[in-house]
């Protein structure tokens, strides 16, 4: 299924899919589904490749890599750049939804297993952030670059400009102007979102995040997607986690960093998601409102993935399978 036809089916309020696992501030209650169980509590043989979303052919790009020796940088690179290019997808990359103004701007960031970081935001014209970062991570001394500098600097590196506001795009951003108010219609425009985690058969881990931000944004809004710890994070001791949807709350709870430190701790990737998602929802009384979700993994092979709403999912390609499963939930009601 086409993600966001998966993401309209399984639309924010519906109910059922899982029995859930509530996770309030620390607290636990274990009872998954049996579909979560089968998944989540065994680790994966390596390599390993897994994404937000409904997106075999990220998956499958990424753990082509890996499968031929490469590593999981590269990999996390490949894939991330598959829905980069897919213009369909009106999240990421070519064909994103634009800011108020009409601009397309990309945030986009990446992480190595030797714990570098780079990262680009507000980025015009060019397809591929995520190869951008990467080029902050290895050829400059810095490792976040914004706007017309990171743009002059991807020119400099090779890449083409190229207009990113595709015709489909161009006309939903004509028809929102009508009546111009800022309701993201939350877990179906503005989900799509990729994040990626990648392990190679040595258990290296990296991992990657690019989006083009929420649809109709301020001009110069900028999300969790490129910050380091917020919507990626990886600590090739532990592991790695990273976030999609309402980027604002997943920056003010650090909600990646949290979720490797909470596996630091011992926690399996399944328990830290969801203590990551319990903090959130503490913190908002209007939880219902807006979705975030987070995939996890650890040095093990084990993945976690889990959310505010029902809608979200996960991709994972090990063991020669490529799938996608449906997250488990916090708010059943
Ligand atoms: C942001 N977290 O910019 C991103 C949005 C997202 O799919 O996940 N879009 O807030």
């Amino acid at each position: 299924m086409k993600r966001r036809n998966f993401i309209q089916n399984t639309a924010l309020g519906s109910l059922g899919v899982v029995a859930g696992t509530k996770a309030i501030a620390g607290t636990h209650e274990q009872a998954k589904s049996s579909s979560a169980e089968s998944q989540l509590d065994k680790p994966y043989k390596l390599p390993l490749v897994i994404a937000t979303w409904n997106v075999p052919n990220a998956t499958e790009a990424a753990y082509e890599v890996l499968k031929n020796g490469g590593s999981s940088l590269d990999a996390v690179e490949q894939g991330c750049r598959v829905e980069e290019a897919n213009a369909e997808g009106q999240s990421v990359g070519i064909g994103g939804l634009p800011d108020r103004d009409g601009n397309v701007t990309l945030d986009a960031c990446i992480m190595n297993p030797q714990g570098d970081y780079g990262a680009v935001v507000y980025l015009q014209n060019i397809k591929h952030p995520i190869s951008v970062a990467r080029k902050v991570m290895e050829e400059t001394p810095h490792v976040l670059m914004a706007g017309s500098g990171a743009e002059k600097f991807a020119v400099s590196q090779g890449f083409p400009r190229e207009n990113l506001l595709t015709e489909a795009s161009e006309k939903a951003w004509k028809q929102w102007l009508v009546e111009a108010q800022y309701k993201p219609i939350i877990n179906i425009e503005n989900h799509d979102t990729i994040g990626m985690l990648t392990i190679d058969k040595n258990g290296d881990i990296a991992g990657g995040c690019t989006t083009s931000g929420l649809a109709y944004k301020m001009a110069g809004r900028v999300g969790d997607s490129p910050i380091i710890g917020s919507g990626l994070f990886i600590d090739n001791e532990i592991g790695g986690a990273t976030a999609t949807g309402l980027g604002e709350e997943v920056l003010k709870t650090v909600g990646s960093f949290l979720i490797v430190e909470l596996m630091r701790q011992g926690r399996s990737p399944q328990q830290a998601c969801e203590e990551a998602i319990g903090r959130i929802v503490s913190k908002n009384k209007n939880y219902k409102d807006f979705q975030v979700g987070y995939i996890a993994v650890n040095k093990k092979g084990e993945v976690g993935y889990y959310s505010i709403h029902e809608g979200f999912s996960a991709t994972c390609y090990a063991e020669g399978k490529n799938e996608n499963f449906p997250s488990d939930f916090f708010n059943k009601s």
